[in-house]
């Protein structure tokens, strides 16, 4: 073939396939558009949360100079002296851990403040550590930042040491303090506010015991509006949002069922008996409120040297992941500096191997790059193939028609592999949809059901009986729209 012929019937190849390219353009404008969001949809700050999965929470204060986990708030601040305070340790220790994101108790309940807040004396700055001129949350907010964690912040709004608490005034310090810690430590992921409101305390030498309303004297849209301002990335945990909320129990055991949406008029509430309701959530709740699970990696919030044989176990910090992570949470465990103001061996060695059990048990994604069938696809288009919940790629999904509310995907292997998770992620930027699900697991074309859950929303790991199988089939029973899987993991 001479040179002119050839290029001739290159461009004639080269139209044939532009035609086909403007075709197939038209055809997925027309039929492959994806999904409407299914509101509420999460906002990138929550995304941005969710991706987080596991979090430290540190509680520090006096409390862990007397042995109490309430102060009464007539602490003296000369009870405050950790000699060896190394906020580095804690962040290398964290990050070793998993951890992404570090929640620093700035003043729990006692009213202690762990920086040399300039609205009052009860704070580091009348303490023996670094001779008064120390700052504990400037110390870890920065090594955080080094080891590349961000940094949270845990103020209490109950203050049994503040003389005006109970008073308008009372409101005004902690805004003030919050305005401080928001201005001068860098960006800040979260802000989480304790529910916990006692009565009984030391207030000023008062010495007696003060109710509030919670719901109507913190006056929280106020409050959260100036943070905002401070900070227009945070992300605001209470009891019930407005951002996060709590799942509902101390053992960061997140619903079986958990839906990340919720109604907005059980916000501020701090009801009690609204716990179930916290676990669950709302399967058509209008906003979206993911749960956060937390727990202590020992009995109590704050260090006690009595309790550290009873440190948990990697082996149960692993059913603590699994019930928290595995049930589409973030996981925020607490892990309190001793005395001297080091994470201690106990906490460290517990942390380490959970950290290695977890990368053990999920080492290997078997599904990874392996074909995938499905029931149906939505328009029959690529872009929204089985294929996508095996490519490692969050960002692409097997979806559905619009009409369709239920669907099976199978995931190939080329002989039989051993399975003992099953990892499912919806897309949830575009809502959480599903309510049900199975799993089968196929052996020489017989199909055995292995495992069922409810809803899936942005990580569900289900942990099976080991079984070896040549075929794994998800089966999404019910959903409220078109279902749409970004990942299935298999381990
Ligand atoms: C509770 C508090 O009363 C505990 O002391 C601890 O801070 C826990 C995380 O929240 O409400």
């Amino acid at each position: 073939m001479d040179v002119r012929r050839a290029c001739v019937q290159g461009l004639r190849v080269l139209g044939i396939a532009a035609m086909f390219v403007t075709q197939s353009l038209a055809q997925v404008s027309r039929n492959a558009l994806p999904p409407k969001p299914l509101l509420p949809i999460p906002t990138e700050r929550h995304m941005a949360w969710h991706d987080m999965e596991r979090n430290a929470f540190v509680h520090f204060t006096v409390n862990t100079f007397t042995g109490k986990e309430w102060g009464n708030g007539d602490e003296s601040p000369t009870q405050f002296d950790p000699t060896k305070l190394d906020a580095d340790q804690w962040a290398r220790v964290f990050r070793e851990a998993g951890f992404k994101g570090v929640i620093l108790t700035c003043k729990h309940h006692d009213g202690f403040c762990l920086w040399p807040s300039e609205f009052t004396d009860h704070s580091v700055a009348q303490s023996p550590f670094r001779e008064g001129r120390g700052d504990v949350v400037r110390e870890v907010a920065d090594a955080c930042r080094r080891a590349g964690l961000k940094f949270g912040i845990y103020l209490s709004p109950w203050d049994r040491n503040h003389a005006a608490y109970g008073t308008p005034k009372y409101i005004t310090y902690y805004r003030d303090q919050l305005k401080e810690l928001c201005a001068n430590y860098g960006p800040v992921f979260e802000m989480w506010f304790d529910g916990a409101n006692g009565g009984s305390g030391y207030y000023g030498g008062s010495r007696e015991t003060r109710r509030i309303d919670g719901a109507v004297y913190y006056d929280w849209p106020t409050t959260l509006t100036v943070v905002r301002s401070l900070q227009p990335e945070i992300v605001f945990f209470s009891d019930a949002g407005p951002d996060v909320r709590w799942c509902g129990n101390e053992q960061a055991i997140a619903g079986e069922t958990n839906w990340c949406t919720f109604n907005t008029d059980t916000i501020y509430a701090g009801k009690s008996g609204i716990e179930a309701l916290l676990n669950a959530g709302v399967e058509d709740g209008t906003k979206w409120v993911p749960a956060e699970a937390n727990t202590s990696i020992r009995p109590g919030w704050f260090y006690h040297a009595e309790e550290d044989s009873l440190v948990k176990t990697p082996g149960e910090l692993f059913e603590v992941y699994l019930n928290s992570v595995g049930r589409g949470s973030t996981l925020l465990l607490n892990v309190p500096p001793d005395r001297s103001g080091r994470i201690s061996e106990h906490d460290v060695q517990a942390l380490l191997g959970w950290q290695k059990l977890i990368e053990r048990e999920f080492r290997v994604d078997l599904a990874r790059g392996m074909p995938a069938s499905s029931s149906s696809y939505r328009a029959s288009s690529a872009l929204y193939a089985p294929e996508n919940v095996t490519d490692g790629n969050a960002e692409s999904y097997w979806t559905t028609d619009d009409s369709v509310t239920t669907g099976s995907i199978e995931i190939i292997f080329a002989q039989p592999l051993a399975v003992k998770y099953i990892v499912v992620k919806e897309y949830i930027r575009l809502g959480q949809r599903i309510r049900s699900f199975t799993v089968e697991a196929s052996m020489d074309g017989r199909w055995i059901p292995v495992g069922a859950g409810t809803t899936v929303g942005y990580k569900r790991i289900l942990k099976v009986d080991m079984v070896a199988a040549d075929r794994i089939r998800v089966n999404i029973g019910d959903a409220k729209a078109c279902p749409i899987v970004s990942e299935i993991e298999l381990y």
